[in-house]
């Protein structure tokens, strides 16, 4: 099944490294076949070039777009040589076979990165290339097809030695090939859904889904292991963004991020950017906060934010939506920390920061940007929008009074606050804040009475200062379905709740919020997390 390589056709935009095989071709008086630019190259480098132009008989035109789109080309390609039909009618087409093909395509996802132009960069989308890719990875019968530099020398070996390569080898190289042209296909498609996309009036973008759905992602690096030692993980970049948080920069820290330190600094960026007008921060341990707050400084919301749960706060991730201060770092310092993220560090912040060896210090160029989430299943994958903060019923305007007194302004620029807060928090919810500072939160419980039962504990006994449910306002992620869980609230003494409302039992949990002179609102809007 080896072939001896007699003719190659070589057209490479990267012309780096093609020395060897260029020498291998001049010793085994390779036939070579090459478009314009790698046509001079390969002179430069003593091999005897026959211009596409020759095989074709056309000029290459169109500003290049036509250079190997041509029958002459592609016969030559696509001839199954162990077929005698095939052979047959190439002698009669007059048409010699190629027996290896050495391609690499138009850098499109390169461009797209460099901030070119929409017109440079549809300019960059390769065609003549792919289709030869594609008709020598199909044709591995007769036809090796080499798209990656790495088996350049591979390849120099097997057109010297004149044994070519065997099947297994073709077949391997065909697979990596239709793999490469996929993931540039990929990337094609994610961009033009991005520029060409039209968005419908509920505001969804269909097609932006469909772009996400047809992502490829690139290697950026195994990570050491997943979220548990004997898991295998690797970090996979978007080849079209390298300013998001995926692409982070680490500015300090001995170690490597890891698949968990990942998982829980995007969690805790994505939610301190729910407050993008004010300056917030998170602490996050296992994709939960167990603090968040909003400040008139970044430091002074860190502190309310590590008031919360100091416990918990240990080891934990904090993220911060303003550059952090020289203030900020030193309230940090004593407290053990895997992960500090934000926009960006004062310069004597970075330097004290720095002091801590294992923390890992990232600086992130933008904020998260919303994409459909893809969830596997088995056989499938889920995809939904990411919930933010813009439902209609998260707009306070829109709020219903079901129980006791109008607010005054603290109290409901508190609401506010733990409304968009619960946001953060897996479902069961619920959520004690007070002074723009969650003061205790019951996560991911069963029942919502649990999660009630936990952020009440928390805030009176691991909140600094103690004691903090009382006068606290309450968010609670879904409705309750008993009034168990808000009597339980207002025991504790809670002054005001904020929930989805919807239950068929609404009107016993209002008669329990009225008996207990609580104010609360129902926002119609769920905010599940899972
Ligand atoms: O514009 S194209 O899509 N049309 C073609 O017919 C064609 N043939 C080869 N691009 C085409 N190529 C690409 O040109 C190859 O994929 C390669 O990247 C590049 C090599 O051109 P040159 O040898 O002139 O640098």
């Amino acid at each position: 099944t080896t072939r001896r390589i007699a003719r190659a056709l070589v057209s490479v935009y990267e012309k780096e490294g093609l020395e060897e095989l260029a020498r291998a071709f001049v010793q085994a008086g390779t036939q070579v076949v090459s478009t314009g630019s790698t046509a001079t190259t390969l002179e430069s480098m003593g091999v005897q070039v026959t211009p596409v132009e020759k095989v074709t008989g056309f000029p290459e035109s169109l500003g290049g777009r036509v250079k190997t789109l041509d029958p002459h080309i592609h016969a030559g390609i696509l001839a199954d040589m162990t077929n005698p039909d095939h052979a047959r009618q190439l002698k009669d087409l007059e048409i010699q076979p190629f027996d290896l093909v050495v391609v690499n395509l138009y850098p499109f996802a390169q461009t797209v990165l460099s901030g070119a132009d929409p017109a440079a960069c549809l300019e960059k989308i390769d065609i003549g290339g792919p289709a030869m890719v594609r008709a020598a990875a199909k044709n591995n019968a007769s036809v090796a097809i080499v798209t990656d530099s790495a088996d350049y020398s591979l390849a120099a070996e097997r057109v010297s030695s004149g044994t070519g390569f065997d099947l297994a080898e073709r077949q391997a190289l065909a697979a990596k090939a239709f793999a490469m042209t996929a993931a540039y296909d990929a990337a094609i498609a994610e961009w033009t859904a991005e520029h060409w996309s039209c968005t419908t009036e509920d505001g969804s973008n269909q097609t932006v889904a469909s772009g996400n759905l047809t992502r490829t992602w690139n290697l950026s690096h195994e990570l050491r292991y997943g979220e548990n030692p004997h898991q295998h993980a690797a970090l996979y970049l978007d080849p079209l963004d390298r300013t998001g948080f995926a692409s982070a920069n680490q500015l300090g820290g001995a170690k490597a991020m890891s698949y968990n330190n990942y998982v829980d600094a995007d969690s805790a960026w994505r939610t301190v950017w729910d407050f993008a007008d004010r300056p917030a921060v998170a602490v996050v341990k296992h994709s939960n906060p167990c603090g968040l707050a909003i400040g008139e400084t970044i430091a002074q919301a860190h502190l309310k934010a590590h008031a919360c749960d100091p416990m918990s706060a240990y080891g934990g991730v904090i993220a911060a939506n303003r550059p952090v201060t020289l203030a900020m770092a030193k309230q940090v310092k004593p407290i053990f920390t895997e992960v500090i993220v934000a926009p960006d560090y004062e310069d004597e912040a970075l330097d004290l920061l720095k002091t801590k060896k294992n923390l890992r210090i990232l600086k992130v160029e933008r904020p998260p940007r919303h994409l459909p989430f893809l969830r596997p299943i088995d056989g499938g994958v889920l995809v939904q929008s990411e919930d933010l903060i813009d439902a209609p019923g998260d707009n306070p305007d829109s709020w219903r009074l079901v129980s006791g007194p109008e607010p005054d302004d603290r109290t409901m620029s508190d609401l506010m606050f733990a409304w968009r807060a619960i946001r953060s928090v897996k479902s069961n919810a619920i959520l004690l804040a007070h002074d723009g500072a969650t003061v205790g939160i019951g996560m991911g419980q069963v029942n919502r009475v649990d999660s009630s039962h936990l952020a009440v504990e928390r805030a009176n006994t691991l909140a600094e200062g103690l004691n903090r449910a009382k006068g606290s306002v309450a968010a609670s992620d879904a409705f309750f379905p008993f009034a168990d869980g808000l009597e339980y609230l207002a025991e504790a003494g809670v002054v005001a709740a904020v929930h989805p409302g919807g239950s068929i039992r609404d009107e016993e949990v209002i008669e329990a919020a009225k008996k207990a002179g609580m104010t609360m609102y129902l926002t119609g809007t769920r905010h599940f997390f899972h």
